[in-house]
């Protein structure tokens, strides 16, 4: 067992005895040897071998080493054992719903016994909601809008889970050794995708490899994988298995003459595919997951790698990411694809959190790890003060963090740390903190943390109100969605993204998996709209730094390319891109203008 697993079984009892109407203390310690588990470098499965050490981590007593202990030797443990004889294990599904936190589905459940998310849509489509206690017709509704939610993303995982599933699928097939040539994801994944319904492996066969009899031992190898749950399919050449978590992995088995054809295929999209084969059709070819050929099929015209494939159809080579029948294969037709950004083109993240409200790590850490991902600058942007259960910063304590982000920045961490604040926009559109606040910061950063369920226009207001306040520079997760748990909020984004363009605000790509916000299609606006992006992580501890490449993805999603993204530009470049501080006329950009004769 892995320490996610682990971390996730002292999770679900947190939430089950949330539910079962612990006190917060009691939960609480389950969730945080969660917390802790989930970041350890050290393996539990190793730990628990010497209790004594086990014991020296923070919130770790004799209680949890003996539940850990009984969690890698049988996969459980007493404590949930007994919650789950109480509640089915559906209930936890309920508190994926936006609306709903434990107090109320503990009342769900014993009024109704409703345990499933089916039975909460029953219960709240017969109106039986509205006249309780706490709930309410607004409750009721914002309680359907969940289940519809929940409905439509169950079964999808965020991309980072998909990421780590085939890396570990991946480097378990390779251990067959010679018997295959190579292991390749193809299907949403490799196309970048915000969230991943199945993983699509291909798996090329080395040449003296090839017989039926290598193909069933190599099938065997893969079905040994310890993370299988079940095996769904076991043909001549697929193999198909559920993970523990549920996430389907379809691995195919082919020779390497047909390794193009076959990546081409699987990794889609599926409009995509249409669109190549009416192409190649049109030309007289035909083209499927095993070759690009002639009509009939009798000459084989290429099929041994996709860039060979793109170059018969007279195609430049279109990056996965672009494949989604956008626009891609014109382009790609008249030489005229965008030339993607890459990871390695970023030079800052203007988002993130420290020890002063809900982040992990000490503004100096947080600047080590971002200069060793090799950044030039970042921006520490802790929550402002309306944000109260993320510790947001009053006035005064802003006032004392702004001093403490500038004195680390002297102390030549070989990292530019400008001084930001991730700032509430209030229901109203006005910000967190007063003018004379937002002046002594670096970056101001805006977003909405509340009231997400304001109409079209009151949420269009709102937006233009913020982006109009001469302080904001970024929109930060600007469309609030929660990736499988919350839709984006409402609101006019061509009028919003207008008003960007004209006021310089720039649109942030927030790279943090649950969010990535905004998405690719609103990117490519910003794009068109020559509304300026950047690429942020929302980071929350040292290690969510490197989320950076999931931003990159969604950007090139967007068809961005490095001048799109002004963090790729260096410190004082990127510093000049920002809007302008009210009052500060900046000799940089007025040359510039002046310069284009403005
Ligand atoms: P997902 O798994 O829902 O996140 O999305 P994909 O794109 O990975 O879809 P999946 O796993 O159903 O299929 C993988 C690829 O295989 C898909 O992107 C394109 C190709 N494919 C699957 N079914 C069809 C089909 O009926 N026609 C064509 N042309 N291609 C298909
Ligand atoms: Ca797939
Ligand atoms: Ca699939
Ligand atoms: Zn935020």
């Amino acid at each position: 067992m892995d320490n996610k697993q682990i971390a996730r079984i002292l999770r679900e009892t947190a939430q089950l005895l949330e539910i079962d109407g612990a006190i917060i203390g009691r939960y609480r310690s389950y969730e945080k040897a969660a917390e802790l588990i989930d970041g350890l470098p050290e393996s539990i499965e190793q730990l628990v071998k010497e209790p004594e050490k086990l014991k020296e981590l923070p919130g770790i007593g004799d209680r949890m080493v003996e539940h850990l202990q009984e969690i890698v030797k049988t996969g459980d443990y007493a404590l949930r054992r007994k919650l789950l004889k109480k509640y089915p294990a559906s209930i936890l599904d309920l508190l994926q719903l936006q609306s709903l936190g434990p107090k109320k589905v503990a009342f769900l459940w014993s009024n109704f016994k409703a345990g499933t998310v089916a039975d909460v849509e029953r219960i709240a489509k017969e109106g039986r909601l509205r006249d309780l206690p706490g709930f309410g017709e607004k409750s009721e509704q914002n309680i359907l809008k969940a289940v519809e939610v929940f409905k439509k993303s169950s079964g999808r995982f965020h991309i980072h889970t998909a990421e780590d599933a085939a890396a570990a699928v991946v480097s378990h097939i390779k251990k067959a050794g010679k018997a295959i040539q190579s292991v390749t994801s193809a299907g949403s994944l490799r196309r970048g995708k915000e969230t991943v319904g199945d993983l699509d492996l291909l798996v090329t066969l080395a040449d003296d490899h090839t017989s039926q009899k290598h193909v069933d031992a190599l099938a065997k190898h893969i079905l040994a994988f310890p993370g299988v749950d079940q095996t769904l399919a076991h043909g001549e050449n697929k193999v198909s298995f559920t993970l523990k978590n549920g996430l389907q992995v379809d691995v195919r088995l082919l020779e390497v003459e047909n390794f193009g054809a076959a990546l081409l295929y699987f990794t889609g999209s599926k409009e995509h595919n249409v669109a190549l084969r009416g192409r190649a059709n049109d030309m007289g070819l035909t083209l499927n997951e095993y070759a690009l050929a002639t009509l009939k099929g009798e000459k084989r015209v290429a099929g041994r790698t996709e860039e060979e494939i793109y170059s018969k159809l007279k195609l430049d080579f279109i990056p996965p990411e672009l494949r989604e029948n956008s626009g891609e294969i014109a382009a790609a037709e008249n030489h005229k694809l965008p030339n993607l950004l890459t990871l390695k083109d970023m030079k800052g993240d203007l988002q993130m959190h420290t020890t002063a409200s809900d982040g992990k790590h000490s503004i100096e850490e947080m600047a080590e790890a971002a200069r060793e991902l090799g950044h030039h600058y970042i921006a520490i942007t802790d929550h402002s003060k309306a944000v109260t259960v993320a510790n947001g910063l009053d006035e005064k304590r802003l006032t004392a963090h702004i001093k403490k982000i500038h004195s680390a920045n002297d102390t030549g961490l070989g990292i530019r740390v400008l001084a930001g604040s991730e700032v509430d926009i209030l229901k109203n559109g006005s910000l967190d903190y007063s003018d004379e606040i937002l002046a002594q910061l670096d970056v101001v950063v805006c977003s909405v943390h509340s009231y997400f369920n304001l109409d079209r226009a009151a949420m269009t207001e709102r937006m233009l109100a913020a982006i109009e306040n001469p302080y904001t520079q970024i929109i930060a997760h600007p469309t609030g969605r929660l990736l499988l748990r919350r839709d984006p909020f409402d609101y006019d984004m061509e009028k919003i993204l207008e008003a960007c363009a004209v006021h310089g605000v720039a649109m942030e790509c927030n790279s943090y998996p649950d969010r990535l916000d905004l998405k690719d299609v609103y990117l490519r606006m910003c794009k068109d709209r020559g509304v300026k992006v950047v690429i942020s992580t929302d980071s929350h501890n040292t290690a969510n730094l490197s989320f950076i490449r999931h931003g990159v993805t969604m950007a090139r999603r967007g068809w961005l390319e490095k001048k799109d993204v002004i963090n790729t530009l260096p410190t004082a470049e990127f510093l000049d891109a920002l809007r302008p501080k009210p009052g500060t006329a900046r000799p940089g950009s007025q040359k510039r203008r002046a310069a284009k004769g403005t």
